[in-house]
Formats: C-alpha cells, sequence, structure tokens
C-alpha cells in the first residue's frame, strides 16, 4: 500500500506565529479528500507541524513508518524547516514535495537550489499534481510540476481544478482533540462559548486582483475566482457540523460577497439545522449592503473579517485596495454592527507612505470602529488586529525589493522574514541605519499595541515572537 505524509511544517519559532490554529489544516484536508476518493487504497497522513507534532516527532515518524511520499506545505517562515525534514526523507528513500502559495511564488528558485532534496514543487491546485505522483505517472504528464530535469527547470501544464467535482470536506479522520484543547485556552471570544472550530472554503482566488494588481504586501498565487455552488457549500457546512461536530466554522474564502447572486442562493437554499452554529467569513467593505447584510443573517454568519488596512485615505490608495477608503469601511461596520454581525477589523502597519500621522488615523480608524460596535453591540467588536507588513513572495512590494535589489534577492529560495522587512524599509522609506529602522519599528509596534488595547482579542501577523509585548513596556 503507498502511504504519502502531507506535512504543515513547523515555523521558525523566531516570529510570533498566528494564534488561530484552531483547526486541522484545510488545504492538506482538501488533499486527503482527493486522495481518498481517487486512490482508496493510499494510505494518507496527516502531520501538523503547527500545533500537534514537534520537528522531532515528524522525524521520527518519517523514520518509523518510510512514507514514500513526503509533501509539505511550506511558507516563508517554515522553509528552512522544509528542507530539514526534506533531506531527512531524502536518506529515507521518500519522493519529497513542496506546494501551497509559497512553493508556488518560488517554484523555480526552490527545484533549481535544491536539487537532490526536493524533487518537485506543485503550484497552485495540488490535487491532480498529488495523485499524479502516487499513481507514478510519467512527471511530464503531471500537471501543475516544477522539477529539475538534467540542470533544467521543467514546468508542467497548468490546470485548475473543477471545484465542482470535488469531494465535500470532510475532517472525519482528524484527531479534534489538540486542536478542540488550544481553542478553550484561547481568549478568542466568541458571542457564545464555543467548543470545535473548523474552517471550509466556499470559493478559491480573489475577485479584487488582476493578474498584475492586487493589495501590495498579498503574496497569493492563484489566479481567477472560482466558487462552488450553494449546495455544495451547504454540504461542507453540515459535514463539519452535523458530522464533525463544530459549532463554529470559517470560511476562508477571499471575499463571500463577491457574487451578489450566489450570495442570494445560498440564502435561498438554508438547510435546517438541528443545532446553533456560528459562522465567520471574509468581506470587502465596498460589498456591504443592507441587503447583504439581510442574506448573512439569513445564513447565520455571525462575524464578517475585513481588510480594512489603514484609516489614512493616500496610505490605502498606494495599498492598492481598489475601491474601498476610510468612508466605506465605517459604513460597513455600521451596517453589519447594525444587523447584530460582528466584524474583525484587520490593519496592516507600516504599508508604503506610512507615517506618525498616519499612524494615528488608523488608530482614529480603530477607536470610530470600537465606537461603534459599542453602540449597536454594547460591547467592543470581537477583534481589531493590527499586522506589521510581510513582504511575501509573489506580492507587489516583495516584487519591489527584488528589483531594487537583484544582486541579493533574484534566485534566492531561503530567505528571511525580519531581513526581508528591513529591505522593505530601505526601499520603500528609505530608512538606510539599523538605528532608524528599529526607531519606526517600535512606532508601528506602539500603534499596534494602542490598537490592541481597545479590545479583548487580537492575533496579528508579522511580529517577532517577544516584540508586541516587549513593546507595552519599552
Ligand atoms: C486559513 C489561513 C491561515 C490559518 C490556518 C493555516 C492552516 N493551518 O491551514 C492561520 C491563521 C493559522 C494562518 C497563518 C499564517 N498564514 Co495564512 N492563510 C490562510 C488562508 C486565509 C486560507 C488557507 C486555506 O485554507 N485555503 C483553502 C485551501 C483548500 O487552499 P490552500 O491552503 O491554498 O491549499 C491548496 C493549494 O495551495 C495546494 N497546496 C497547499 N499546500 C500544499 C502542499 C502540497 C504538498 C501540495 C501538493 C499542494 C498544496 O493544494 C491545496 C488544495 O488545492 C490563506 C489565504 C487564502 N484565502 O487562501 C492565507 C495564506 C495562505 N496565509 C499566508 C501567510 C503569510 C500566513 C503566515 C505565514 C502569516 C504569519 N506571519 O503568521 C501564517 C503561517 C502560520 C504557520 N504556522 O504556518 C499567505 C501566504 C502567502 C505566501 N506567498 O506564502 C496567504 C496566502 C495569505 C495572503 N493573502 O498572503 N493562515
Ligand atoms: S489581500 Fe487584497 S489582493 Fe490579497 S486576497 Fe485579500 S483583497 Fe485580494
Amino acid at each position: 500500500m503507498k502511504h504519502v505524509c502531507l506535512i504543515f511544517t513547523p515555523i521558525d519559532h523566531t516570529y510570533r506565529d498566528a494564534a488561530t490554529h484552531f483547526s486541522p489544516p484545510l488545504g492538506l484536508v482538501a488533499l486527503e479528500n482527493y486522495i481518498k476518493q481517487k486512490l482508496p487504497n493510499v494510505k494518507v497522513s496527516i502531520l501538523d507541524g503547527s500545533v500537534v507534532h514537534s520537528m522531532d516527532e515528524i522525524l521520527k515518524f518519517i523514520d518509523h513508518h518510510s512514507p514514500d511520499i513526503v509533501a509539505q506545505s511550506i511558507q516563508l517562515i517554515s522553509y528552512e524547516n522544509a528542507l530539514t525534514i526534506a533531506k531527512y526523507s531524502k536518506t529515507n528513500g521518500a519522493i519529497t514535495v513542496v506546494g501551497g502559495h509559497q512553493a508556488t511564488q518560488l517554484a523555480t528558485e526552490i527545484v533549481s537550489r535544491q536539487e537532490g532534496i526536493i524533487d518537485y514543487v506543485v503550484v497552485n491546485d495540488g490535487e491532480e499534481a498529488i495523485v499524479g505522483l502516487l499513481t507514478e505517472k510519467e512527471p511530464a504528464h503531471i500537471p501543475n510540476l516544477v522539477f529539475l530535469n538534467n540542470g533544467i527547470v521543467k514546468k508542467t501544464k497548468s490546470h485548475m481544478v473543477d471545484l465542482h467535482l470535488l469531494p465535500p470536506i470532510d475532517y472525519s479522520n482528524c484527531d479534534f482533540a489538540p486542536y478542540d484543547s488550544l481553542l478553550s485556552q484561547a481568549q478568542f471570544d466568541s458571542s457564545t462559548k464555543i467548543s470545535r472550530y473548523l474552517r471550509i472554503y466556499s470559493h478559491k482566488g480573489c475577485s479584487n486582483r488582476g493578474n498584475s494588481s492586487a493589495c501590495v504586501f498579498c503574496g497569493r498565487a492563484d489566479r481567477g475566482v472560482r466558487f462552488k455552488t450553494p449546495s455544495q457549500f451547504w454540504l461542507d457546512m453540515e459535514n463539519v457540523i452535523t458530522n464533525c461536530n463544530a459549532d463554529y466554522v470559517f470560511d476562508v474564502g477571499d471575499d463571500f460577497l463577491c457574487i451578489p447572486k450566489w450570495l442570494e442562493q445560498v440564502a435561498l437554499q438554508k438547510p435546517k439545522f438541528s443545532k446553533q452554529y456560528q459562522l465567520g467569513i471574509f468581506g470587502r467593505a465596498n460589498r456591504v449592503t443592507s441587503e447583504v447584510a439581510g442574506y448573512l443573517k439569513i445564513i447565520g454568519v455571525t462575524d464578517v473579517v475585513i481588510g480594512f488596512e489603514s484609516g489614512d485615505e493616500r496610505v490605502l490608495e498606494l495599498c492598492g485596495k481598489k475601491n474601498t477608503n476610510v468612508r466605506t469601511n465605517a459604513e460597513a461596520a455600521c451596517c453589519l454592527f447594525q444587523n447584530g454581525i460582528d466584524i474583525c477589523a484587520s490593519y496592516v502597519l507600516g504599508l508604503p507612505g506610512e507615517n506618525e500621522e498616519s499612524l494615528m488615523a488608523t488608530i482614529d480608524s480603530a477607536k470610530e470602529i470600537a465606537k461603534i460596535a459599542e453602540r449597536y453591540l454594547g460591547r467592543p467588536p470581537r477583534e481589531l488586529v493590527a499586522n506589521l507588513i510581510e513582504p511575501s513572495p509573489g506580492s507587489p512590494v516583495y516584487k519591489g525589493i527584488l528589483k531594487s535589489m537583484p544582486e541579493k534577492y533574484s534566485g534566492k529560495d531561503i530567505l528571511s522574514l525580519e531581513e526581508l522587512q528591513r529591505d522593505y524599509y530601505r526601499v520603500y522609506f528609505g530608512l538606510e541605519t539599523l538605528h532608524e529602522y528599529k526607531r519606526f519599528r517600535k512606532i508601528l509596534c506602539a500603534a499596534a499595541q494602542e490598537i490592541h488595547s481597545l479590545v479583548g482579542y487580537a492575533d496579528p501577523q508579522g511580529w517577532k515572537n517577544d516584540e508586541i509585548v516587549e513593546s507595552i513596556f519599552n
């Protein structure tokens, strides 16, 4: 029996990890579901390095079970660990694969630099590629693969999975205990106590970016937008709520409000549930209207994460977030709160053009959101979060850094987030000295603290592990 080990690689813990690892990794569960549908006799093991398995345990697992394929979902801040796992897997005779957004953005660099360590990079959707590798198809005929052949980088044809043909999301092979335990320890503040949090996706891709334009910090790799049908959405919901006992579901699609007709149909087709649930989504401020809020209430949406990014009009403009401004953001918050729907307002600090004045505007924007929530909900919003910009590979700011510093970044696959952030402030702000950089970062950090102090829960990203706490005392 073939055995594939799917790993969500542990990150470098110098960086602050996201706290909301309350659900098994959805991308790997989706791959497992597809493999099980196509190749029921293949053994699939999922190792989650962010919650369940340490590096040591992952290496021991590989030693004990000698999987045929070791396939990892990687991030910038987990890549060096991924290489350690891949090297170890090679000595155990496994085929090594990496996939996900980071791997897609740096596929050529990875295969060129990691010959003999990483055999294949899977770009974009991983379903067909992983099944192709498991069935030992000729690599040249497997879609979405990048690999080295006699020293030359080969890219096979690209293929977008038809979401309508995919099996429903099924978490039934997962052990929920570690995730439930993490959730019970977290300060995650929902309107009523929740005991199981699971993720689904109604669509892939961002409707707000063209092929060349995106929010400056965004490293998403996929192109175009694909939605599941409303009935598929409800099937996924029933699976996680009824079969897997979730009482909180988060849909990770980038803009649940993107297609009004789809939203309307989802509301119309809502089946009866025998128990209560809460549902979180991502939504775009300019698409929130009272009609939309009405549909969201029918569907059972309890909170909407909105990328507000900045409270400063000029910074928002430079961020490339089209069709939204400070006014649309406040109006969206007002409309949702009025309808009893909570929001998480998410900001990114240090965007191009940021200065002390724009930071003040962002703090004011956060205060206003908190005030509106008090007015309608009688309490602060569930979350206000201030992230520090991460120039993710593939993002417009990463491309800007690459252009300005080709000698340092061209062809590189191992990147330090700290250095990237440092170079970002060099290129976009002219902050040459370490002193200037540290001073600015401290100002950003203090602004983040002020925003977080308005609410009971914040799960910021992009900061170093101790930085955000330190800044309270410094
Ligand atoms: C939910 C989510 C999280 C969650 C949960 C992560 C988890 N355990 O699954 C949390 C909040 C914890 C999180 C954290 C982070 N995230 Co995140 N996250 C997302 C989000 C919103 C959805 C991911 C998802 O589930 N998609 C649905 C599934 C079905 O799709 P998928 O994951 O892309 O997987 C498919 C393909 O990519 C591919 N694939 C993926 N992995 C692999 C592996 C193999 C071997 C193969 C063959 C294929 C394959 O096949 C899958 C099926 O088609 C995306 C944005 C988005 N909407 O996609 C950002 C996103 C993936 N995150 C991102 C980042 C940067 C991070 C952080 C590094 C931020 C930080 N500094 O803390 C951390 C890393 C934490 C960690 N420990 O690794 C970036 C990645 C950018 C980049 N260029 O790499 C994204 C794209 C956001 C963005 N707009 O930039 N994240
Ligand atoms: S950050 Fe911007 S470009 Fe990226 S997925 Fe969200 S709206 Fe789209």
